[in-house]
């Protein structure tokens, strides 16, 4: 059977139409598992030229950058908690415009591996619920459960994220400053200053690069504890004095984890912080490998954001 396309190719102003004719192979071996199996000596791509490509990602990318620099929420840091957040916030309510800033290329935080260099994620319960929710099977233990592969759990969330319509993640770009804003009582965080990731690197041997910077209302940080990157907004507010530093405690799975949860909160005005960046400024300790309390984290920032978000929101309406 022959399946036809047609494509049209702008070249410039002038749009050239174009076919190509592939023949489907319905005798392969792999048929059963999928239509797109061809006979391979006389298949051919849909042409295209080199600038469509370009202007394909590059129109979209520079719409999203214009729409989400007013965002109702910024999340920085797409690691367990911070897609937990986005995944819940953007279902909760679909006319906020969030934007997720993660400096890495790929998402998921310290959430590839379960522990060390382990494969499964432990979950300990209450946290199924939500995993139950996400669709994905794991084995019960009892107290806790077990997802097969941690990246498993990770890339269905993010998938799940990035099919909302009102959610955009901007990868392999940092946070690399905060916006604040006057209040009658102090300042707020109103906003993230970013840059891509491999440029704020190279700060002290390039020449100066500025930032770009996005405005919101309510930020939720989820940088992860200390480290070359991680808990960038408490540390940041650390430096202008503006909260205390109580670094991180020692491992300890079962105080962990409910102190990390219960505790997440507006922790300075305008700036929600989740997961492990908590331990940094609250000096809870550390839970390792056992991701229950960042999922359980990510659900309460979403909430505590929305807590505050209108009163937030007026006040930067009250600002310029
Ligand atoms: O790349 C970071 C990671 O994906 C990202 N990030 C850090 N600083 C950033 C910045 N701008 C943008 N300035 C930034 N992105 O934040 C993400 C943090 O993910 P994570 O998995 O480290 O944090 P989490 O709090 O969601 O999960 C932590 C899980 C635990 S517990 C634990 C222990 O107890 O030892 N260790 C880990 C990794």
């Amino acid at each position: 059977m022959a399946s036809a396309t047609t494509t049209t190719i702008a070249q410039e102003s002038v749009p050239i139409s174009l076919k190509t004719t592939n023949v489907a192979n319905k005798d392969s071996k792999v048929a059963k598992a999928t239509e797109a199996v061809y006979d391979w000596d006389t298949f051919k791509f849909a042409p295209i030229r080199e600038s469509q490509v370009s202007r394909a990602m590059t129109s979209r990318y520079f719409k999203d950058l214009d729409k989400y620099a007013e965002s109702d929420i910024v999340i920085v840091g797409a690691g367990s908690s911070g897609l937990t957040a986005a995944y819940i916030l953007g279902k909760s309510r679909p006319d906020l415009k969030i934007a997720i800033i993660e400096a890495n290329v790929a998402v998921g935080g310290g959430c590839f591996l379960g522990g060390q260099l382990f494969s499964s994620m432990v979950l300990r319960k209450p946290a199924d619920v939500f995993i139950k929710e996400l669709g994905l099977e794991y084995e019960d233990e009892g107290n806790y459960i077990v997802v097969k592969h941690a990246a498993l759990f990770i890339t269905k969330l993010c998938s799940k994220v990035l099919e909302l319509p009102n959610v955009k993640l901007f990868n392999a770009t940092c946070v690399e400053d905060l916006i604040t804003r006057p209040t009658e009582t102090g300042v707020r965080v109103a906003g993230v200053v970013t840059n891509w990731t491999l440029v704020s690197m190279h700060h002290d041997d390039q020449s100066c690069m500025d930032p770009n910077t996005i405005n919101a209302k309510v930020i939720i940080s989820c940088t992860g504890h200390d480290g070359p990157m991680g808990a960038f907004c408490v540390k940041r507010l650390v430096s202008q004095g503006l909260i205390k530093r109580n670094l991180m405690g020692c491992l300890d799975m079962n105080k962990a984890e409910d102190a990390i949860v219960t505790k997440t909160r507006e922790v300075f005005p305008g700036l929600v912080v989740a997961g492990m960046e908590l331990s940094e400024c609250d000096s809870s300790n550390r839970m390792g490998p056992t991701f229950g309390a960042m999922v359980l984290s990510g659900i309460k920032a979403a909430e505590e954001a929305l807590n505050v978000f209108d009163l937030r929101a007026k006040q930067d309406a009250e600002s310029y």
